[in-house]
This record gives structure tokens, C-alpha cells and sequence, in this order.
């Protein structure tokens, strides 16, 4: 079976050529909102739509993904909270170990339960090491996965995670400070882990503005993630800044 995003990332990775994914949690976006977050999307060069939560109350996700791939060919990405957030029309889903916590649950346990259903679908299922950080607040992620995140200030914890995971065989490393973090996770925990690792690393969790954005790309994430600075503000020019921060670094990187 073909891994189209596995090797999307991959080649970000490869080429220094750095992204960002635009998170959607269905519990805030409603359908009738999404064409002028597409339209800016793609004027933007988004590369991903990640689609989750980590607690959702209800099932507007069933019918958001099917929306947006109706609107755009951006890939639609699962950043699944729980087994329930399985959505067949997406492109992908991250399968999440969350190894950052000793939650078994979120090691194994969903997955086995998630695996007959990933069976009957065309989506691209790509094994995730995911990593919770703590970012300045307790968060969502934190309390739902009643897992303990790495200290903001420990990036060896994170290294070692890391690694860890690429060893276990993940296609891809998540470090997350949740969503609404207080403050990103650091560069230096950025830079020791993408320095460690070969793999694509995906960072999210807090970040607000394009200089952010730019410090977290240059410590070595691949693909920046941004949920909540989208969602409050959806008619700022964040995502223009951001899509210029990325341009005009990745010109410096190749002079
Ligand atoms: C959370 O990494 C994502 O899982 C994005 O976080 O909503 O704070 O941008 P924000």
C-alpha cells in the first residue's frame, strides 16, 4: 500500500523545506466556516489538515473530514483522541503511541481496538511517537491521558523519548505542548531531539506568531502545528505571516 504522506513528510525532512499543518477541532469549526479557511489554506501552501481532539463531545468529525476533502486536495490527517475518531474518507491517521506517559491504554490498549477498523479503510495508518511536554498550564492532553508530560526544561527526557521511539520503529516523532499551551516547548528541547532522531518531527502546542513558528523550524522541527491561534483569530494574517516566516527561511537556509 502506497504511503503518500509518510513520504510527503519525509521529503520535508529531507529537503529542510519546513511546513505547517493547520489543526481542526470539530467541537469549534463548523462546516459552514470552512471555505474561507480553505481558500486562506491553500493561498498559504498548508500542507496538512490534522482533523481531533483529545476529548470531543459530539460527532461533527463525520462530518467535517468528508467536508473538507470535498473542498480541497490539501490531505486530511486524523490526530485521533480515541478510537471513535476513526474517519474512513481522511488520507490518514496518526497512530498514536503516547510515549512521553506509562498510560497502557495509550500505548497498546486503543490501538488494538482501533486495528479491525483501520483494517476496512484505505487510510494511510502512520505509527506515531507521540510526546506531551509541559508547557507552562495544565492542559486537555494532560488530564484526559492522565499521563505526565516531560518537563519543559528536561530535554534529555525528550532525547531519550525520542530515540525510544524511532527504535520501537515509529515513521514519525509529535512533540506536544497541548493545545492552548501557555508557551511552546523550547528550542533546546526541539534541537536536542531533531539532532538525535532521523525521523520527521512534527511540534505543536502554543504557538501564536510567526516568529514562534521560525524558532521551532530552525531548532529542527519539520512541520509546525497551530490549532487555537487559527480558530481565535480566523480573519487575522497569522497564517500569511506564517507562510512568509517559512518562505524567507527556507531562502536563508539554501544561500
Ligand atoms: C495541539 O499541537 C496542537 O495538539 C496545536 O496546539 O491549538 O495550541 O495551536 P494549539
Amino acid at each position: 500500500m502506497p504511503h503518500p504522506i509518510t513520504e510527503q513528510l519525509t521529503s520535508l525532512k529531507a529537503q529542510n523545506a519546513k511546513g505547517f499543518a493547520i489543526l481542526l477541532d470539530p467541537d469549534k469549526v463548523e462546516v459552514s466556516q470552512l471555505e474561507p479557511l480553505v481558500t486562506q489554506a491553500v493561498h498559504c501552501g498548508a500542507h496538512f489538515f490534522f482533523v481531533g481532539g483529545s476529548l470531543l463531545t459530539n460527532d461533527h468529525i463525520n462530518e467535517l473530514v468528508p467536508a473538507l476533502k470535498a473542498m480541497t486536495d490539501i490531505p486530511v490527517v486524523l490526530f485521533p483522541g480515541s478510537v471513535q475518531q476513526i474517519v474512513p474518507s481522511a488520507d490518514a491517521i496518526l497512530f498514536l503511541s503516547l510515549i512521553s506517559g506509562r498510560n497502557p491504554d495509550l500505548l497498546i490498549g486503543n490501538h488494538v481496538l482501533a486495528a479491525p477498523l483501520l483494517r476496512k479503510t484505505q487510510l494511510e495508518v502512520i505509527p506515531t511517537g507521540y510526546i506531551l511536554v509541559d508547557s507552562g498550564k495544565a492542559t486537555t492532553v494532560n488530564y484526559i491521558s492522565q499521563t505526565l508530560p516531560i518537563p519543559h526544561d528536561k530535554p534529555d527526557i525528550a532525547l531519550c523519548t525520542a530515540l525510544a521511539g524511532e527504535y520501537l520503529g515509529m515513521r514519525l516523532i509529535y512533540m506536544d505542548g497541548g493545545s492552548g499551551a501557555a508557551k511552546t516547548i523550547s528550542p533546546e528541547m526541539v534541537e536536542a531531539v531533531s539532532q538525535a532522531v532521523k525521523l520527521p518531527l512534527i511540534v505543536g502546542g502554543g504557538i501564536r506568531s510567526a516568529n514562534e513558528a521560525t524558532t521551532l523550524w530552525e531548532a529542527g522541527a519539520d512541520l509546525i502545528v497551530i490549532g487555537n491561534a487559527f480558530e481565535k483569530d480566523p480573519d487575522s494574517t497569522l497564517m500569511e505571516e506564517i507562510a512568509m516566516a517559512k518562505a524567507r527561511l527556507v531562502r536563508e537556509m539554501s544561500e
